[in-house]
């Protein structure tokens, strides 16, 4: 079969999947072929778990949010039982796109165009005049699956999903549960596009290299140790590098009254559901991601009895990075466009009962995530532009970069997983 002509023949894209070389950046095409961003869609976005909200998102029965992960549209929504419910947002009658705003509140699903009316749990309830026969029960909404980890909503596409998600969850949950995500509210979202292909966006956010010269607002709470081993730590980072001991010092007297743990626990690569998650010490007062490190929202979340708690990080592998503080909740979930386009959705998220110009400022909260998005931003953007050049060829990932490297082993790990499947499916 000639190459490019798909079949189970061997194509262009397999052979750049197959050819990948450890240690250095992907080859141009990753980034800016359209037919790779339509494997990735498959083979990573509908194959593998995919963070996109947090239960404050959807506070109420009838509170939905939409999200599209290339053709697919998913109907996220709580439903009259109080559970978390995903649906595709595709009507059983002739298959209209059901709900088109990114959120709402519904009582029921109508479609528009001929009023077929679903619950929320995705029971058509009225399909008007049917011919005799017409069993409603066959056409529920197809549903997607769904886990609420520790107030974390994660999605699979795929029928069989990665079965380590409960894995996963066991060691995650008791690094979140502390924070109580489902007694926050949202005090803030922002939606961001960046004009770069999705894996440079999480490559870029899987290293702090960028973060000294690229991060003023983030790194005065944020070190820009993060990455180096011990003995590889510049010596012009050192003073920072023994603030860093001294409050990991406090933050674990802190978390262990707390009942919290800190443990780093890092497995990006070498299974399907890749993850890192810790809790470290922040610079400055050691609160919260602020100028001066000081908690932005004046209540303290859950039980907590400190808001000296540093920032509990968690990565998941192919599309989030968090960080839960004493006092805030920061959740980052980006979707792929094309392959030059990407959203980054960021959410604050502050205790239920917090006043918004009373307990907390929205400037105050949100503006070193803001700062830190657009200076990304641009890095991501100018990289996409690079890469596009011809001149372009891979380059060596640095001994800090070791997460980009576990990043890009992952996904191409995933894509011949996927390849694998669809080998197997076709005998
Ligand atoms: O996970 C994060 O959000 C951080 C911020 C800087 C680099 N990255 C590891
Ligand atoms: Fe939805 Fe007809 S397509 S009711
Ligand atoms: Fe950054």
């Amino acid at each position: 079969m000639a190459a490019g002509s798909g079949g189970h023949g061997r194509t262009d894209i397999d052979r750049l999947i197959d050819e990948r070389v450890p240690g250095y950046s992907l080859a141009a095409p990753f980034y800016i072929s359209p037919e790779l961003f339509a494997r990735d869609i498959e083979g990573i976005f509908a194959s593998t778990w995919i963070f996109v909200a947090s239960v404050a998102e959807v506070p109420e029965a009838g509170d939905y949010l939409t999200i599209d992960i290339g053709a697919y549209s998913v109907i996220v929504i709580r439903d009259d039982d109080g559970e978390i419910r995903a649906h595709h947002n595709v009507c059983r009658h002739r298959g209209t796109r059901l709900l088109n705003d990114l959120s709402g509140s519904v009582g029921n699903i109508v479609c528009g165009y001929h009023q077929w009316t679903y619950t929320p749990s995705g029971e058509l309830v009225s399909a008007g005049v049917q011919a005799p026969g017409f069993d409603r029960t066959c056409f529920s909404l197809r549903s997607v699956n769904l886990r609420v980890i520790g107030g974390l909503i994660f999605i699979c596409l795929s029928p069989n999903p990665p079965d380590d998600i409960d894995e996963v969850a066991e060691v995650i949950e008791p690094y979140l549960a502390g924070h109580d995500i489902a007694g926050t509210k949202v005090a803030a979202q922002s939606d961001l596009i960046e004009d770069s292909n999705w894996k440079l966006v999480m490559e870029n956010n899987r290293e702090c290299y960028h973060c000294e010269a690229g991060h003023p607002e983030l790194t005065c709470t944020f070190f820009p140790t993060y990455g180096y081993e011990p003995d590889e730590i510049p010596k012009r980072l050192q003073p920072a590098y023994q603030r860093y001991l001294d409050a990991e010092d406090q933050l674990h007297a802190n978390c262990d009254r707390n009942g919290l743990p800190y443990a780093l626990v890092e497995e990006l690569s070498g299974r399907p559901t890749g993850f890192r998650i810790e809790r470290a010490a922040l610079d400055g007062k050691g609160e919260s991601y602020t100028m001066d490190g000081s908690a932005a929202s004046a209540k303290l979340l859950g039980n907590l009895d400190t808001f000296v708690l540093g920032r509990a990080s968690l990565h998941v592998q192919p599309n989030m990075w968090f960080h839960a503080m004493g006092d805030h909740v920061v959740t980052f979930s980006l979707l792929p466009l094309a392959e030059d386009k990407t959203l980054v959705r960021t959410t604050w998220l502050v205790h239920a009962d917090a006043e918004e110009g009373v307990g907390y400022d929205l400037d105050n909260l949100t503006t070193v995530w803001i700062k830190t998005n657009e200076q990304d931003a641009t890095f991501c953007e100018r990289g996409h532009l690079g890469i596009s050049s011809p001149a372009y060829v891979p380059g060596p990932y640095a001994p800090t970069e070791s997460q980009v490297d576990d990043f890009v082993t992952w996904y191409i790990e995933r894509l011949k997983a996927h390849r694998d499947e669809l080998v197997s499916r076709a005998w």
